[in-house]
């Protein structure tokens, strides 16, 4: 039956305001203002002053060492974040856990600037790329002093594989004198020491776990920092000369002893089995209180420019196709920065690990490092 004339009128009324409402600009409601949370040592100078200057949003950037840190912050909720910057098998875990949003794609052109392959391994956890855009990847890995481990070593020569210097005992007892650091996380020593005994890094066979404690055991009275981040200046300043690091990290060391002439001679090693990879990934808290500006954000990194700024200051790779182009030349020829195709094929992928994996790499991390 037709409807009065007045009801369809106030119908058609109420359908337009509400077309209006659901249509009014989201941008121009949300404040000014975009909380980041990413890792120490992780950005280059101008990164977020020309962002602010651009779009007239306030960044305010806080920073983390450790995935384990941020997703506490997370699972914890209402942290204020709009974007944090998880490793991709801990965004995993957050994803599936309901704690990320879903980007929206129509707000993120830049995606066109993205190598496939990258993209197609962050997928391998992130089915459909729906939750992670890669901030810069790298490897976890050992860098040394290379006169003061020479000097410590002695008539010792040096390992064939690198990964020998912090996990076989004859080794670490000389390198003592010196100083030697570990990243301070469970989920970065435990795939190390995995993959140093031949196993997955990412192991979800318990079988596989067997041999850590005591690998790790044997080393832990030669271990004398544990730091992720603190450590990248003692490498610089020779209060160190091993580190169980992160390869950036260990060539941020080496251009800060070069520009302040510290005279330490600081090198990243790519290890004879290779390294263990890892892909870290700006995502979006689902209760985030400025998710467009988030977008905003995440589409101005992926521009070739910025992706490039990144890796000229912080020597770890970014997925950025477009970017090569402004990398600096020492940088792109770089092997420990961009490791070859050879040397990539021998690195350990990030893969999912359950929390209940996750909880056992913690215990056996806790025993470490408590010496107990
Ligand atoms: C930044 C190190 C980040 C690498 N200093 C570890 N995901």
């Amino acid at each position: 039956m037709a409807k009065p004339f007045s009801l369809r009128a106030a119908g058609i009324l109420g359908a337009i305001a509400l077309a209006f409402a659901c249509s009014a600009p989201k941008a121009q409601e949300e404040e000014k203002v975009l909380n980041i949370y990413n890792w120490s040592d992780y950005i280059a100078d101008d990164t977020i002053a020309n962002f602010e200057k651009e779009t007239g949003i306030k960044v305010r950037y806080d920073i983390f060492d450790s995935n384990e840190i941020l997703h506490a912050k997370l699972v914890a909720g209402k942290s204020g974040y709009d974007v944090v910057v998880p490793s991709s098998y801990w965004a995993k875990l957050q994803a599936d856990g309901g704690l990320l949003r879903k980007l929206d794609k129509s707000k993120l052109p830049n995606l066109k600037n993205l190598d496939p392959d990258i993209q197609a391994t962050l997928a391998r956890l992130d089915p459909g790329n729906q939750f992670m855009v890669n901030w810069l990847w790298g490897y976890t890995t050992v860098g040394i002093n290379v006169d003061k481990v020479k000097a410590a070593l002695g008539s010792m020569p040096m390992p064939e594989n690198a990964w020998d210097l912090v996990f076989k005992p004859e080794y670490m007892a000389k390198l003592k004198s010196c100083g030697v650091s570990f990243l301070d996380s469970p989920t970065d020593i435990v795939p190390a020491a995995l993959h140093y005994l031949g196993k997955p890094a990412f192991s979800r066979n318990a079988a596989d776990y067997q041999g850590v404690p005591d690998l790790l055991k044997k080393v832990r009275p030669y271990v004398t920092l544990f730091s992720s981040s603190g450590y990248i200046n003692d490498m610089a300043n020779g209060s160190i000369c091993v580190a169980l690091g992160w390869s950036g990290d260990v060539n941020i060391a080496r251009s800060r002893a070069i520009e302040g002439k510290t005279g330490q001679n600081i090198q990243a090693l790519l290890p004879k089995t290779g390294g263990v990879l890892f892909f870290d990934t700006m995502a979006i808290p689902i209760d985030a209180p400025h998710p467009d500006n988030a977008h905003k954000w995440i589409n101005y990194i992926m521009r070739p420019e910025v992706h490039a700024g990144l890796t000229n200051k912080v020597f770890y790779a970014n997925p950025n196709k477009e970017s090569r182009k402004f990398i600096k030349p020492e940088v792109a020829n770089n092997p420990t920065v961009f490791p070859s195709d050879a040397e990539m094929k021998k690195m350990d992928l990030p893969e999912a690990v359950t929390n209940d994996v996750r909880r056992s790499m913690t215990r056996i991390y806790t025993t470490f490092k408590t010496g107990v």
